[in-house]
């Protein structure tokens, strides 16, 4: 995007913050393209729309999804695993957005893992009060590739722990244009997302949607 004099300054972001082996967070580092995100998502979303999947064990998640990409994840009774085709459409996946593919290509490169080109994006809608249980991320062919993670709309408390999943894990913000990469020792740590606080964010309203990018194929 061409930029012009009269144009608002880009969003400084901060350094990157490493909290853990091959995991790090860069604070606002997708502000800029924040609202093209949105909009790409947005176009997503009416062509494969968010439903609240059922777990193997027969709950209903609280966060609501959708996916774009050649895989997306899906969970049912069966089992968690990636699919070329939305199970309730028949059809294959939106594409990737460009922006979607840039933003996760660029980020990887800042936190050191260069050439991650992603194949699956998994889109998360969270409302006030809807959590995500700790987890591990191993439903992926290539463990090699990072996950990068953006975070847009309200901010979020992000629960990051070890390899093992009694392990205490550590509290961090996730607010609207933060971006969380990792891999490598961090691949499969354990995860998740407390409560989602209330609030009313300017460009998204009562809600938080977070982007995750993986090599799934
Ligand atoms: C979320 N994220 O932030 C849920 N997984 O809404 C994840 O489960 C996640 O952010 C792997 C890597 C990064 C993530
Ligand atoms: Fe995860």
């Amino acid at each position: 995007m061409t930029r012009s004099l009269f144009d608002e300054p880009p969003t400084p972001y901060d350094a990157p913050e490493s909290i853990a082996p091959g995991a790090v967070l860069l604070h606002n580092y997708a502000c800029d393209q924040a609202e093209a995100l949105i909009q790409a998502a947005q176009q997503v979303i009416a062509a494969a729309p968010l439903r609240h999947l059922i777990t193997p064990g027969g709950h209903t998640m609280a966060v609501a999804m959708s996916n774009c990409g050649d895989f997306g994840w899906v969970s049912d009774r069966t089992g968690y695993r990636y699919e070329r085709t939305n199970p309730l459409s028949g059809q294959p996946w939106p594409a990737m957005p460009a922006c979607f593919a840039d933003m996760a290509a660029r980020a990887a490169a800042e936190a050191g893992f260069e050439g991650f080109r992603p194949d699956a994006c998994l889109i998360n809608r969270y409302e006030p009060g809807a959590r995500m249980s700790l987890h591990q991320d191993r439903d992926e062919a290539d463990m090699t590739a990072p996950i990068v993670s953006v975070s847009l709309g309200l901010p979020a408390v992000f629960l990051f722990g070890g390899l093992q999943r009694s392990d205490r894990p550590a509290r961090y913000r996730l607010a609207h244009g933060d971006v969380a990469v990792w891999g490598g020792p961090s691949r499969l740590a354990f995860h998740g997302v407390a409560p989602l606080a209330d609030g009313d964010h300017p460009q998204l309203g009562r809600q938080r949607i977070n982007l995750t990018f993986r090599r799934a194929g």
